[in-house]
């Protein structure tokens, strides 16, 4: 096997695995996403800034942030308006991405509840009296399949508009709840959210770019505590609680003798009925005939997360891999659900004999073979698209294999229940190692890669600094894939940690950064929060926690950012968002959100520097809550910076 040393791509990641192919992929003619960026530059400056827009066909139109050029579009917006309404837009996408992603997942239920359907049965039944009790719904006496068919009938409102306050926001503490109350930004429908969001930043409507902004926080939090959190709470419900476990990551977990598919996108619906059908004996025994030893399964992106978390199912990689993956030669299929799913890996399939299937009629591929998913007959489509892997084994080329790298162990499962198990059942003595300063606070890092930055350099730095300072990391989404690779995940990086975490993890037997999921998943951060808020009766924005989205891509993230902000946690990006053509929204996310939600936006590239910013903030808590504090200006840059791209 030839060995690729990947020496020239070393500025593109961190990882080997991404060099050695992307050097595959040179020797084999296959373009990239960092191909494609080289090819895009110079990227439109108006654009980056956020002051082009393209609402209405009097523009599309563009403002001068530099004063030289025009000042207003022809309706006469400004760059106020422009980007808050570009950023509004961005967060509604986002938003509806995964409150749609949610309402797939209660279709199911519903189905399921009315027994229209064997694909799934009620996984955690606990979880689902759970949620029903918190809809008001009565469960004495009554079957799970009932109880799953009022619940899914009753959360089908949360969509609509008969609401005046999304049930799962009561989650939050009361006096984050007045704060939503007072800015009306308490989130009611999910899609009425959304569309409210369309309407305002259209042409001639909402002109005062506060106002358009603010209904943007609203439009995230329907995300956040709303869409997003029921996708992540029936699937909990649905395909089970995830628990602590052991897996592994990146491109070596590929087998170079076994049939192997990928599963990328979103959805779990989909991935757990492949999930089964690759254990049918009929299909293995097929598998061995064609010459296999076995059907393996292995994730991209955060179907990926989906799996590793409840399964135990490993990853292949993040979002900058899904290419790279089939550049392995070793993919006989890789079968894609929706999100984050480049249209490029059509293309990369068509120099492999990898077959990219399609399977949401909302997310179709030219040139992928599409076999519709329908719930109702989910095992059947399972078995079909995995008996599709298993014929397309013998047309694998040897000569084209290339898995580059061992895998690397990591833990997942850390679901919020299964975090307060390994508690005692109570969040108090993770309250209490704060209290003393042994865990000085908690950090999100969440989100994607994105190639304008050094793939996973954001996400591991960013941690490192903060495991060794004692800030407890909990990740989801590509970070995961991130850390995971680089070896922080396992109960040994507690090594890598201060003396107050690492005392910690060894005694739990748990590492330093714990995986909480996908990209909905995020919402088990907010359930976190909301709980040690509440034990303590304060507000979230008085805790000592932040969050990160260092090599963010998505619009999904933007949504994640705000409601997470208005939750009341602070955020530091480290992709630029397109707001710098106004310096008024600038300055209303960085520092007069503070006012309102009681945390802001930050935006540092350098993970090192976004280190320092967070653990000053999280110093200030502290002194806040009168628990033992270092002066946060005391608090400087380490030595070495990094080269980011
Ligand atoms: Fe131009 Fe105004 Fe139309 Fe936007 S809405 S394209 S700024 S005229
Ligand atoms: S998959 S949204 S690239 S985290 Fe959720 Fe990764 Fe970002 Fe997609």
């Amino acid at each position: 096997m030839t060995v690729f040393s990947g020496n020239g791509f070393k500025k593109n990641s961190i990882h080997a695995d991404t060099w050695a192919m992307l050097e595959k992929a040179r020797q084999d003619g296959v373009e990239t996403v960092w191909d494609r960026l080289e090819q895009q530059q110079p990227q439109c400056g108006y654009c980056s800034l956020g002051t082009s827009c393209r609402i209405c066909t009097m523009g599309p139109c563009r403002v001068d942030p530099f004063g030289d050029g025009p000042q207003k579009g022809v309706c006469g917006a400004d760059a106020d308006i422009i980007v808050a309404r570009n950023l509004a837009r961005m967060i509604a996408a986002g938003a509806s991405a995964h409150s749609d992603h949610g309402r797939d997942i209660l279709e199911a239920l519903y189905l399921v509840g009315e027994g229209k359907t064997d694909t799934y049965k009620i996984n955690d039944p606990a979880k689902l009296k759970k949620l029903a009790a918190e809809y008001g719904i009565e469960t004495k006496g009554k079957k799970d399949l009932k109880i799953a068919s009022e619940l899914a009938w009753e959360i089908m409102e949360d969509y609509g508009m008969r609401r005046e306050k999304l049930p799962l926001a009561a989650r939050a503490p009361k006096a984050r709840q007045e704060i939503w109350e007072k800015t009306s930004t308490y989130p009611r429908g999910i899609d009425r959210e959304n569309v409210e969001m369309l309407h305002r930043t259209t042409m001639g409507v909402d002109n005062d770019w506060v106002n358009i902004l603010l209904h943007g926080v609203r439009t995230s939090l329907s995300d956040g505590w709303g869409g997003s959190m029921i996708a992540t709470e029936l699937s909990d419900a649905l395909f089970g609680l995830p628990t602590p476990k052991m897996s592994s990551m990146n491109l070596g977990v590929l087998k170079a003798d076994h049939v192997n598919i990928i599963l990328h996108g979103h959805n779990p619906m989909l991935s757990e009925v492949i999930a089964a059908a690759s254990q049918d004996q009929e299909l293995l025994d097929l598998a061995k005939e064609n010459g296999a030893t076995g059907i393996n399964l292995a994730g991209v992106c955060c179907t990926g997360n989906e799996v590793l978390m409840r399964r135990g199912i490993p990853m292949a990689g993040n979002h900058l891999m899904q290419e790279l993956a089939i550049v392995t030669g070793a993919v006989e299929l890789m079968v894609v659900d929706y999100q984050c799913i480049m249209p490029s890996v059509v293309e990369t399939a068509k120099c492999y004999h990898t077959k990219v299937v399609s399977t949401f009629d909302k997310a179709k591929f030219p040139g992928a073979e599409h076999v519709s998913f329908d719930p109702q007959h989910g095992m059947d489509i399972g078995k079909k698209i995995v008996r599709m892997a298993v014929e397309n084994f013998p047309k694998r080329v040897g000569a084209k294999v290339n898995i580059p790298v061992e895998s690397v162990q990591m833990m997942t499962g850390f679901s919020i229940e299964a975090i307060l198990q390994a508690l005692g059942g109570t969040p108090q003595p993770l309250i209490d190692a704060i209290v003393k300063g042994q865990i000085r606070g908690a950090v999100g890092i969440v989100g994607c890669n994105n190639p304008k930055i050094k793939q996973d350099l954001g996400h591991t730095e960013l941690t490192k600094r903060l495991i060794e300072n004692d800030i407890l990391v909990v990740v989801t989404g590509c970070a995961t894939v991130a850390d995971g690779k680089a070896g922080l995940m396992v109960p040994e990086a507690a090594d890598k940690a201060g003396p107050g975490l690492s005392a910690v993890c060894k005694a739990l037997g748990i590492p330093p950064v714990l995986h909480l999921g996908s990209c909905v998943d995020n919402t088990r951060i907010l359930v976190l929060a909301a709980a040690l808020a509440n034990t303590l009766g304060v507000d979230i924005s008085a805790l000592p926690l932040a969050g990160a989205a260092p090599e963010w891509y998505s619009e999904k993230a933007v949504a994640i950012g705000a409601y997470v902000v208005a939750s009341g946690i602070y955020t530091v990006l480290g992709t630029t968002p397109p707001v710098f053509g106004s310096p008024n929204v600038v300055k209303l996310l960085t520092e007069g959100l503070d006012g309102v939600f009681g945390a802001t936006f930050a935006v540092e590239p350098d993970p090192n520097r976004a280190a320092v910013l967070i653990r000053r903030h999280i110093e200030k808590k502290r002194a806040g809550l009168n628990l033992p504090a270092i002066d946060p200006d005391s608090i400087g840059l380490p030595e070495a910076e990094l080269a980011l791209v």
